[in-house]
């Protein structure tokens, strides 16, 4: 062996095995399985995401796909329902297919699929209505995910929920399954949005040196950062701003004795700021950097029901609460739910709530 092949060869090793030190969950031979099905060469593989997909979930599932075209497959990318215009600036040939606008297209494709990968979800209600023709897909079915508490619908599941996202998850597997020399620019540039919104611009989520030794080896492949940042958060409509403005000043209540605030907005509202998908997205974290509070909730007015966002602060697990009062779930300083209730109704219940978590929250430490 050549003097050079041997550094490349021994400097695969070595990252390998750091990455197995990393990963807590997953059984080392399921990448040795993976790798042999994903090594059979020209086949049809689909990515899909969760409803309402968010960077992690567009950039997990472009960067990979990105990766698995260029080892040679025909792959496709199914998102439930459509996503923000701040995450459609990437470079990518990938046909993109939005489930909710091209049903009958969308099952042609699974139809045909051969191996499809599920991506930044643990639960397959999480792809709202394609939940039925994933749970039927005949193929085989491939998780990789970072949220808590994973269902067992996939053949394969790859869950570390220390992952700060998906995006950094997927690009450890891809050097454990020997596809690393496949990650082109394109690739490098959707894995570290996903792990760049996932993070808050890197100021959360963030537990181990990992994510940032991932986002080293992204510009290694000559990424430029800041222009994906400004692609990502310099993007927003007037209007959009105007809702925040709108948001922060009429409508969010803090209650400095629960260290929480909470924020609420209505189909009214909405219309009058000419909401676009994405729009509020963010805007649950403004009252977390208000001095002391350390849980927040947006309750937004959705056509048929209610939806809700949670986010907190050092141990207050607000997955628990969205899992235990807003049929929700998620990870622990980053959650959703859902309710049925009116808005009026949804946001008196999380008032009253607080009370009962009291003792919790006052404990809190950051
Ligand atoms: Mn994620």
């Amino acid at each position: 062996m050549s003097k050079d092949a041997f550094a490349r060869v021994s400097d695969f090793l070595s990252l390998s095995i750091q990455i197995f030190m990393v990963l807590k969950n997953t059984e080392n031979e399921i990448f040795t399985a993976l790798e042999t099905l994903i090594k059979v060469p020209k086949q049809k593989v689909t990515l899909v995401t969760h409803e309402n997909p968010d960077g992690d979930a567009i950039g997990s599932a472009i960067g990979f796909g990105e990766v698995l075209k260029n080892y040679g497959h025909e792959v496709k990318i199914i998102v439930p329902n459509s996503y923000p215009e701040f995450l459609k600036w990437f470079s990518t040939d990938i046909e993109i297919l939005v489930y909710d606008r091209k049903k009958n297209r969308g099952k042609a494709i699974l139809q045909e699929t051969q191996i499809l990968f599920c991506l930044d979800f643990n639960e397959v209600k999480r792809t709202a209505r394609m939940e039925k023709k994933v749970l039927e897909f005949s193929g085989v079915k491939v998780l990789i995910d970072h949220h808590p508490y994973p269902t067992d619908f996939c053949d394969l599941m790859i869950s570390e929920t220390e992952y700060s996202s998906t995006a950094e998850l997927v690009f450890d597997v891809i050097q454990l399954i020997n596809l690393g020399e496949y990650i082109n620019h394109d690739a490098a540039e959707a894995l570290f949005t996903g792990i760049m919104t996932d993070t808050g611009s890197f100021a959360h989520n963030i537990s181990r040196p990992n994510t940032f030794q991932v986002v080293a080896k992204l510009m290694d492949l000559g990424i430029d950062t800041e222009k994906i940042h400004a692609a990502v958060y310099h993007n927003f409509s007037a209007h959009r701003m105007k809702l925040l403005g709108h948001c922060l000043g009429e409508k969010m209540e803090v209650f400095p004795e629960y260290r929480s605030a909470v924020m609420w907005l209505s189909q009214k509202e909405l219309e009058k700021f000419e909401y676009q998908p994405g729009d509020t997205e963010g805007f649950v974290n403004y009252p977390l950097s208000i001095n002391n509070i350390v849980f927040s909730a947006l309750f937004i007015e959705k056509k048929d029901h209610v939806k809700v966002s949670f986010r907190s602060k050092g141990n207050f697990a607000c997955n628990e609460f969205a899992r235990d009062h807003f049929s929700g779930g998620g990870h622990k300083n980053a959650a959703g739910g859902e309710t049925n209730l009116s808005l009026e109704a949804a946001v008196e219940k999380f008032t009253q709530l607080l009370g009962d978590y009291k003792h919790l929250l006052l404990e809190t430490t950051i």
